[in-house]
């Protein structure tokens, strides 16, 4: 048991409402009514980004806390969720499409969220180090995830009927995704996706509670969703 997990209670998620990644595991906390504390990682917050750091040194979040144990990285914590606070939504549902889920959930995360991270993360560097080639390449590889994915989907969720972790993962990610690089008309049954995806209402509210950052994000914020 590590020093603090005795005085503490409860899960504490240590986040961000703006990340993409807390926003991952926000979904799942809020579908399935799940209670929790929820810790915002922010200049107003020291305290909280070393709390952090003392248990994952890299510094990213989200991170769970459950008791005081730590829990760290989206997927291991909403696999942690679905076997410690079981709902309404199983994130993981056994059987045939097991496989499929934990697939799409990878897809999001490394062929959507990633290149979406080099583009913003090179808009957020200093004029002169900048890397145009790295996010042009970036921007064709989220093209290439869009063409992938048009004609793979179910409906009207990632799998079909189930709103799983694959749906918590490629909520944040398109809906970032589309705001740098648009899905466009070209590919209806994505876009279509992502519009039902903002109408859950679990990802409705991570949407509004992050609105406020929205003046943050270096490339500019549409003026829609
Ligand atoms: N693979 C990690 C990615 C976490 C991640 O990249 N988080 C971003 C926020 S969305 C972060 O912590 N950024 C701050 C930093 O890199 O310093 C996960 O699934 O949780």
């Amino acid at each position: 048991m590590s020093p603090s997990a005795q005085l503490r209670t409860g899960l504490e998620l240590f986040g961000h409402p703006f990340s993409s990644y807390t926003q991952k595991v926000l979904i799942a906390l809020y579908a399935n009514g799940t209670p929790f504390e929820f810790r915002i990682v922010d200049p107003e917050h020291p305290e909280n980004f070393a709390e952090l750091k003392r248990h994952w040194p890299f510094g990213k979040f989200p991170l769970l806390f459950d008791d005081g144990e730590p829990l760290i990285e989206s997927t291991p914590i909403i696999e942690y969720l679905h076997a410690h606070y079981p709902g309404e939504n199983d994130w993981i549902p056994a059987g045939e499409m097991e496989q499929r889920v934990r697939f799409l959930d990878r897809f999001f995360d490394l062929y959507v969220m990633s290149p979406l991270q080099r583009i913003v993360g090179d808009a957020l560097r200093p004029e002169g180090f900048r890397d145009p080639s790295g996010v042009d390449s970036a921007r064709k590889d989220l093209r290439t995830a869009y063409d992938w994915i048009e004609g793979q989907l179910g409906e009207p969720w990632a799998i079909g009927d189930a709103f799983t972790l694959a749906d918590c993962a490629a909520a944040p990610s398109l809906f970032y995704a589309d705001w740098v690089e648009p899905i466009g008309e070209a590919r209806p049954q994505l876009a279509g996706y992502r519009a039902r995806l903002l109408a859950h209402p679990a990802v409705a509210r991570c949407v509004e509670e992050a609105r406020p950052y929205r003046a943050f994000f270096p490339l500019g914020a549409p003026d829609r969703d």
